[in-house]
């Protein structure tokens, strides 16, 4: 049986991880792999999360099973911090194995209801979205997102091409810190691109991994909330791995909003795909997200640490800027500095990438997309003078 299979192809994110692991030179600088690292290059365990493992260790009577959608109170808590008030009785849910395990049951449950729609990804977009969508042998077509010139939004491209949209279609949209590019749009052009899917009859699907990695804890979910209160029905998949810094713990919520009537049945159906592919979603991510949103103290410690997180990136991109402005002297690489989240799309050539990781042992995914918080004081000059030197 096995015989027949045929080398699948690798994840080129994930591949860099080896790479750079393999490297032997000391000086090498990892922007690679989306994962948030401090000033020492650790990626520590939030203080918030250290409290709740220890609340959880010393309370915890059982290991038993939970509800097939997860704990109520994980998926309450999560569609209160994604959304805020007032959803209870539009909103089904389930916590699912990170935000891949939403976005998987999303496409599933997308696959269930319209199995002829088509889902439209963002150009470019996180490479696992057309990669679950191909494997589940689902219709996808791209909306032009990157100005290739600018590295900001193409926003023309957005409007022509989401006006092709056909009634029933998927939009899948990055609720905040476009992953790989950076680039965001403002929310006039989000409250414009609601007025293109409502006038086709698209149902917007949101993928949101990085809330409060932006702008804000609340103003990154602002325009999932816009999205929320003007469409009948909306997918939203979202991460706790990035936010809550529990990337191994796999902890995600999908929630489909629907008419109050219906959501009974969809909550059935979520319910009825987590038991198809894994019964009882993980729950010691969920419980511990769960600890710190019901707990004002925690709650606000979290926030704070996350709001370090988020100021640390901001001024990475203010520094990186200033150092390629005097490395490369011109105000090209300004866009940096205007970017929101981890990513910065630097759109620079493949080949210039290879010279980056081979000659200068600076690593990042080959699109040139750069973890920003993999960066620290020492190696921000280190990358503007090795990128003035390379495309300069
Ligand atoms: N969506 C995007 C755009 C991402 O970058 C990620 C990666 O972290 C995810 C979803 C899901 O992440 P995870 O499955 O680790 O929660
Ligand atoms: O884009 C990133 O780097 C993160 C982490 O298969 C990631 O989202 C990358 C690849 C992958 C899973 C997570």
């Amino acid at each position: 049986m096995l015989e027949v299979l045929n080398p699948q192809p690798q994840d080129k994110i994930l591949q860099l991880i080896a790479m750079f692991r393999d490297d032997p030179r000391d000086t090498k600088i990892d922007l690679g792999v989306g994962v948030y690292k401090d000033a020492n290059g650790l990626t520590p365990v939030m203080r918030a999360v250290k409290a709740a493992e220890k609340q959880v260790w010393e309370s915890q009577t059982t290991k038993s099973y939970t509800g097939l959608a997860g704990e109520p109170a994980y998926n309450a808590a999560m569609v209160g911090m994604i959304l805020g008030e007032g959803y209870a009785e539009r909103a089904a849910s389930v916590a699912t194995p990170g935000g891949t395990g939403a976005i998987r049951q999303a496409l599933e449950l997308i696959k269930m209801a319209a199995p002829g729609a088509t889902v439209w990804l963002s150009n470019p977009t996180w490479p696992n979205h057309p990669s679950i969508i191909k494997y589940l042998g689902m219709k996808m077509a791209e909306y032009r997102y990157f100005d290739a010139e600018t590295r900001g939004v193409d926003f023309a491209g957005v409007l022509e091409d989401l006006g092709r949209v056909a009634a029933g279609d998927v939009v899948l949209l990055h609720g905040c810190c476009h992953n790989p590019t950076g680039a965001n749009l403002t929310a006039d052009q989000w409250a414009q691109v609601a007025d293109v899917l409502e006038a086709r009859g698209a149902v917007p699907f949101i993928d949101l991994a990085y809330q409060g990695f932006g702008d804000g804890l609340e103003e990154d979910a602002a325009a999932t909330r816009m999205i929320a209160a003007r469409f009948p029905e909306v997918l939203i998949a979202a991460s706790c791995s990035k936010n809550f810094g529990i990337y191994r713990e796999r902890t995600g919520v999908l929630i489909a909003l629907t008419d109050p009537a219906r959501r009974a049945v969809v909550q059935g159906n979520l319910n009825f795909l987590n038991r198809q592919n894994y019964s009882f979603p993980p729950d010691h991510g969920a419980r511990l997200v769960t600890a710190i949103l019901e707990d004002d103290a925690l709650r606000a410690d979290w926030k704070a640490e996350l709001e370090e997180v988020r100021q640390s990136m901001l001024g990475l991109r203010q520094t990186l800027a200033e150092e390629l402005r005097r490395a490369t002297n011109s105000d090209r690489f300004d866009f940096v500095a205007h970017h929101r989240g981890m990513f910065s799309r630097l759109g620079l050539t493949e080949a210039q990438v290879v010279t980056l990781r081979e000659d200068h042992g600076i690593y990042m995914v080959g699109d040139s997309r750069i973890n920003i918080a993999g960066l620290n004081a020492r190696t921000v000059p280190i990358l503007a003078a090795a990128i003035a030197k390379v495309a300069g």
